[in-house]
């Protein structure tokens, strides 16, 4: 097969490694730091993980290295939706194990956590290795949203692992698998299964970030895959200047995706949830902001503009969240039976006797698509899916009815034509940048050293990410050190907290320092293609959000 020349000069890419990582497996020793603490509720989370809790930081160094000779027999597993890197974090694993020892193994399980319930796997060789790295995707070993949570499922994995004499299992997935990972290496400990387990953070929504994750990988490659495409819209707009975009970005819960693009183009209006639910803006509120900035373009002559929108937002307008909140239940208590009722109005007249007063007017107000929308599938956690909502195209007509009241009071006498983007597959399975490249690869080495010298219930962890790749450190962080009591589903549950974009944090306070004149005049700037060759400062540039977190901008 012909492949593109890029795709072959991709597979010849060594990622870098930080120097203290560059001696080989034998050079690199193990320090020890302080016992760890939980994020908060500590003493319930030590009850509830009474052999995992309180376990040491730990950093890799270069030194002679320590760990028990034994031969490994490790298990692999993606998790949730695909993030560019995945392949390399296997790859990285998969070079760490075989240089400790030849005669190690790595299992590939197939389709996500499902996989190892079913026993569905493949030997990864490296043939196979090969024709994968630093490529986007999860195709390899594919990835599934099944939850790997219950006492049940565990015994099931336990027995898979024992049949195959795995000594590990790593799980590469977002805040609720790394979550899941916790639970699990707690009950391979508490059942002596000898089963290690170690977490790889990814997500390309950034939201699983905190004091010791600097960020998950693939949000670097998503972010700069929409903004080349938002850059090429904004330069478009510019030169027809005759629409209106309004773009739709991934990103589930948190905003982290929109400001970082809308830090590198600037466009003229981007909504920040956190922002939304902070202030209580309702629907109203959001379409009279954005109807503000086409009404002042249109003053100057400008009738175009970028609108860029982050996929949650509509679960963080008040009025929308409560309707949302009352559906699930409803939909949880009773979805087989709404599922069969065979018309619309029938439909809707049980909403009508299911939902309150308040949340039945917010529903009747939205346009029919989107009330279908609403009331479609939820994802494995009962979540509304908020992917499948056509929130840009909600909000642009809401902006139309506002400029049309304008227009009636002689307040606007301009042209608004809008057009709708929704950018979120797009960036998912893009080629790694190669910060997401290198800093995955560094993942799932350290992920086998961690497992090397014996730890479980460790997050992998690279740090000083900001710095050029040699100045990294990677390390291990116990997960139960992330973890706080959350209510969820009716239960009081150990999870890792979602970090939801910080209102005080300088990645927003700098948006919100330039976003007036930017809703005013066209400050758009044109970031181009992710570049994969070349100068470091454009091959390796790392994110804005990183840089001005780690007061590198
Ligand atoms: P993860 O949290 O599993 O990384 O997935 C995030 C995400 O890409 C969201 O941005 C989006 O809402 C969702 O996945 C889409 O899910 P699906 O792949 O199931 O359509």
């Amino acid at each position: 097969m012909t492949i593109s020349p890029l795709q072959q000069a991709r597979y010849g890419y060594t990622p870098k490694l930080p120097k203290m990582l560059r001696a080989g497996f034998d050079g690199i020793a193990v320090e020890e730091g302080a016992a760890t603490e939980a994020a908060s509720d500590k003493e319930k989370i030590q009850a509830l993980f009474p052999n995992t809790y309180g376990m040491k930081e730990v950093y890799f160094k270069e030194g002679a290295n320590t760990a028990e000779k034994k031969k490994h027999i490790v298990g692999v597993i993606l998790s949730g939706g695909q993030a560019p890197g995945g392949h390399n974090v296997i790859a990285g694993l998969y070079d760490a194990l075989k240089s400790a020892n030849e005669e190690n193994i790595l299992l590939g399980f197939k389709g996500g956590p499902s996989g190892i319930l079913e026993d569905n796997y493949i030997t990864l060789t490296k043939e196979t290795i090969d024709k994968y790295r630093n490529t986007g995707g999860f195709d390899m070993i594919g990835s599934g949203r099944t939850k790997l949570e219950t006492e049940e499922q565990f015994e099931v994995a336990a027995a898979v692992a024992a049949k195959h004499e795995m000594t590990a299992l790593v799980i590469i997935g977002g805040d609720d698998s790394n979550t899941n990972a916790a639970v699990l290496a707690e009950y391979f400990k508490a059942h002596n299964t000898g089963v290690q387990v170690i977490g790889c953070p990814k997500t390309i929504d950034g939201d699983l970030k905190n004091d010791d994750i600097e960020t998950s990988f693939g949000f670097d490659t998503a972010t700069k895959t929409y903004s080349e495409l938002i850059g090429n819209i904004e330069r478009d707009a510019g030169s027809a200047k005759k629409y209106w975009h309004f773009i739709k970005l991934m990103g589930r819960s948190a905003s982290h995706i929109a400001l970082e693009c809308a830090l590198r183009t600037r466009p003229n209006i981007c909504l920040i949830s956190e922002e939304v639910e902070k202030k209580a803006m309702g629907l109203n509120a959001i379409a009279d902001y954005i109807a503000d900035s086409v009404c002042s373009r249109a003053s100057l002559g400008y009738n175009y503009g970028i609108v860029v929108v982050p996929e949650g937002l509509i679960e963080f307008v008040p009025e929308v969240k409560k309707l949302i909140e009352e559906i699930n239940e409803t939909l949880a208590k009773h979805g087989e039976r709404f599922t069969k009722l065979p018309t619309w109005d029938e439909k809707l007249g049980f909403l009508t006797a299911a939902l309150s007063v308040e949340s039945m007017k917010v529903f009747n107000l939205l346009p029919m698509d989107i009330q279908e929308q609403l009331l479609m599938d939820r994802d494995p956690h009962g979540n509304v899916q908020v992917s499948r909502i056509e929130t840009e195209k909600l909000l642009s007509n809401i902006v139309r009815n506002r400029l049309q009241q304008r227009k009636q009071q002689g307040n606007y006498n301009g042209k608004f034509s809008p057009l709708h983007h929704f950018f979120g597959y797009e960036g998912r399975a893009a080629f790694p940048s190669n910060f997401d490249a290198d800093y995955c690869y560094s993942l799932g080495y350290t992920a086998f050293l961690l497992i090397s010298y014996g730890y479980t219930g460790y997050l992998s962890t690279v740090r000083n990410l900001a710095k050029g790749v040699e100045d990294w450190k990677a390390g291990g962080m116990p997960i139960t050190k992330m973890m706080d009591m959350e209510r969820r589903g009716g239960e009081d549950k150990p999870v890792i907290k979602k970090a939801l974009v910080d209102l005080e944090g300088k990645p927003f306070k700098y948006f919100e320092a330039h976003r007036e004149k930017w809703a005013r005049e066209s400050c758009y700037t044109y970031p181009g293609a992710i570049q994969y060759f070349g100068p470091s400062e454009l091959a390796d540039e790392t994110s804005m959000t990183l840089r001005m977190e780690n007061d590198e901008f």
